[in-house]
């Protein structure tokens, strides 16, 4: 075995992650940490520039409020996202991010991120909250302002985090390893952010062979947020809420374009459209069933039940948009003209955020504004960004949480000095990219002032424990080590299992009896109990995953937390005895909508010594007062 040096790096307040919630950590951190003399420190296991869900750039901000211009206030927005998520939100974080999601976009534009303009020099909407921009170098943007706060001694790039280092209930910092070198890194802080995305490829995707890759979420969030919250004794929320977007099929450019701005219809193959046809159905679920937007769950629930009854393929109508748009703006010259414009348009919203799906229509000879495409209901991811609602449970702000949603700091978790942003932390959907970075300045602000405040000692971590931790972290390279010669094809090995082929039946087991794609969404308490029983098997068996080289290791490590997410998700979606958000999942043992018994959070713990489990309720508190009463309720 070759050997791996140690590095031990001392900060004050630690990022982990270089996405868009860390970046905007950084650039805030940074500001609050000079006036007190203190030292930040930010960690990617990939380069800050291209890493997370904003890699290959977005075509939109999702997240605008417009309070300046008074075009919406926030409680709209809180109306938004309860209602789209079926009642179950912290209205208090949602709040505490709408207030601030503005100043955020306004340095995105300072830094240089082209936001469309009309003729009156105002931003172009997609939507109510959506802004359009031309976004294939908004991550390098975005980072470029981190990266210039924090100094580039205080960034390591290329370094993969494992897990917490604890000392009882007390966060010291994290360990990982280069993705590059042969380096083990542990990282003592005072307070820790955690903001390394959500998790793909927990379900087997859509994808297969060198196609697998390409899932709407990135492939390299695989839930390390999860895990190192978890493993933190944090206590978490919503993990029964994966997120599954509509997308068009196979390469999964996104549909929000198509139906805001230029107000597509979705057709099943017999040309009827389900969002007219199946409007009967939302009658079944309640009060949600009434509000507009009608949810996203519910949306994709009717395209599901057109799918189930075979009148599949399902076509985003582009042909017809675009004619419609184009035969509106005048005579034969200016409709041309507009139509030129729009084809332009389309292929720039695929081509700023999905590459792959303008790839696609160029290999199949699609020309948008003759052909329709085909849209198709994603396999299901775990984020609290967009439409998902899982991660941690953190406190909300003094002056508008609830004094059951409050203890001392924004954005902790109930672990002390543990703080989560993005899709990190749960239960305040709809941030997307903006109130991600919103988020994590809000997180940073809070952790500095934790730090300033409480006065943590300096963490100590002693050698022995450095040497366990290390040796943990690279078994996988002396398991393979050991044993690769013992069959002479080195992927079937009695004595250990490879990443790729522990991540399949992963796959397997979640697909099958937790609801994904092949079994329709679909599951229930038999099934979900064998698929507990299997977990069981696969966690023993993770202690033998075998890995050839550094990649693999990173590829070990990886889908142990895919598995802790997993695991919590089972649980999660057991023990919520109703079915919520039918298009995200179906309980078919408890089809229906439970508001008297569910209307509430579920939220876990584990607890990391004995490896219990707790699932229990928490009530949903409201800031506001009842829709028409407009004021901040407060504390
Ligand atoms: O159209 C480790 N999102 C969109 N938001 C918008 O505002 N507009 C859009 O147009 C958006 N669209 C979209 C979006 C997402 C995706 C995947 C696609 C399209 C294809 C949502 C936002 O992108 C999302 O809300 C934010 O990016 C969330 O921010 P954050 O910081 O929570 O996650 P991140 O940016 O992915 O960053 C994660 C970071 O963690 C690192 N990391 N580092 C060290 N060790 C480990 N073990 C780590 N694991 C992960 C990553 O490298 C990364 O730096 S649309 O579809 O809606
Ligand atoms: P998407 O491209 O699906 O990620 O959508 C981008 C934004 O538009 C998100 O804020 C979505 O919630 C919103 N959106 C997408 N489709 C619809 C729709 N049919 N009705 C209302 N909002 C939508």
């Amino acid at each position: 075995m070759v050997d791996f040096k140690t590095q031990e790096v001392e900060t004050d307040l630690l990022i982990l992650g270089g996405g868009m919630a860390a970046c905007g950590a950084a650039v805030e951190a940074a500001y609050w940490a000079k006036q007190h003399g203190l030292k930040v420190t930010l960690v990617d296991k990939a380069a800050v520039d291209r890493s997370g869900a904003v890699a290959m750039g977005l075509s939109a901000i999702n997240q605008y409020v417009g309070l300046r211009d008074g075009q919406n206030t926030i409680k709209d927005y809180v109306d938004y996202v309860r209602n789209d998520l079926m009642g179950v939100t912290r209205e208090d974080l949602v709040a505490n991010i709408a207030r601030h999601v503005d100043s955020s976009v306004h340095l995105f534009e300072k830094w240089g991120l082209p936001i469309w303009k009309d003729e009156k020099g105002g931003y172009v909407h997609e939507g109510r909250w959506q802004l359009m921009i031309n976004g294939e170098s908004y991550k390098v943007v975005v980072a470029e302002a981190a990266k210039n706060a924090l100094g580039k001694e205080n960034i390591f790039e290329r370094v993969f985090i494992v897990g917490p280092i604890m000392d009882g209930d007390k966060c010291l910092g994290a360990y990982g390893f280069s993705v590059r070198e042969n380096t083990f890194y542990v990282f003592k802080a005072k307070a820790t952010l955690v903001a390394m995305g959500g998790a793909v490829h927990v379900f087997k995707p859509r994808n297969s062979g060198e196609g697998q890759g390409r899932a709407w979420y990135p492939p390299w969030n695989a839930g390390a947020s999860t895990f190192f919250t978890l493993k933190a004794g944090a206590e978490m929320t919503c993990q029964e809420v994966r997120f599954i977007p509509v997308r068009f099929k196979d390469a999964y450019g996104p549909v929000g374009a198509w139906f805001l701005l230029f107000k597509s219809r979705a057709t099943n193959a017999f040309g009827g459209e389900y969002m007219v046809e199946r409007k009967p159905e939302l009658e079944n679920w309640g009060a949600y069933g009434k509000v507009k937007p009608i949810p996203a769950n519910l949306r994709n629930y009717l395209g599901m039940l057109d799918v189930m009854a075979g009148k599949g393929p399902i076509y985003m109508r582009t042909e017809e948009a675009i004619q419609k748009i184009a035969a509106a703006a005048g005579d034969e010259k200016a409709a041309k003209k507009k139509l030129k414009e729009l084809e332009a348009e389309a292929w720039e919203d695929f081509l700023d955020m999905t590459i792959s799906q303008a790839i696609l229509w160029a290999a199949s000879n699609v020309s948008p504004e003759e052909k329709s495409s085909e849209i198709a209901a994603a396999e299901p991811y775990f984020i609290g960004s967009h439409s998902g609602a899982s991660g941690a449970w953190v406190s909300g702000p003094e002056d508008l949480a609830p004094k059951e949603y409050f203890w001392g700091y924004e954005s902790m978790s109930t672990v002390k000095g543990v703080f989560c942003a993005g899709d990190a932390s749960g239960a305040s959907s709809h941030k997307f990219s903006s109130g991600s970075h919103a988020e994590g300045r809000i997180a940073a602000k809070a952790a500095v002032r934790y730090i300033v405040q409480e006065k943590p000692a300096a963490p100590s971590v002693d050698a022995t424990r450095v040497e366990a931790l290390k040796a943990e972290t690279l078994k996988p390279l002396a398991t393979f080590d050991e044993f690769k010669n013992t069959t002479t094809q080195q992927d079937v090995n009695p004595n250990y299992i490879r990443p790729k082929m522990f991540q399949m039946r992963l796959q397997k087991l979640m697909d099958e009896y937790a609801g994904g794609v092949t079994s329709q969404f679909t599951t229930s308490r038999p099934l979900l109990e064998k698929g507990m029983e299997l977990l069981v098997f696969l966690k023993e068996d993770s202690e033998k995953l075998g890995a050839a080289d550094l990649h693999e290791l990173m590829r070990c490590w990886e889908n142990v937390h895919r598995m802790y997410q997993a695991e919590a998700h089972v649980r999660t979606v057991l023990f919520r005895e109703e079915t919520r958000w039918p298009g995200y999942y179906f309980r078919s043992d408890f089809p229906k909508l439970n508001e008297e018994n569910w209307h509430c959070f579920v939220n876990c713990k584990l607890d990391p010594a004995t490896g219990q489990w707790e699932m229990y309720k928490r009530p949903i508190l409201h800031m506001f007062k009842q829709p028409g009463e407009h004021e901040l309720l407060g504390g």
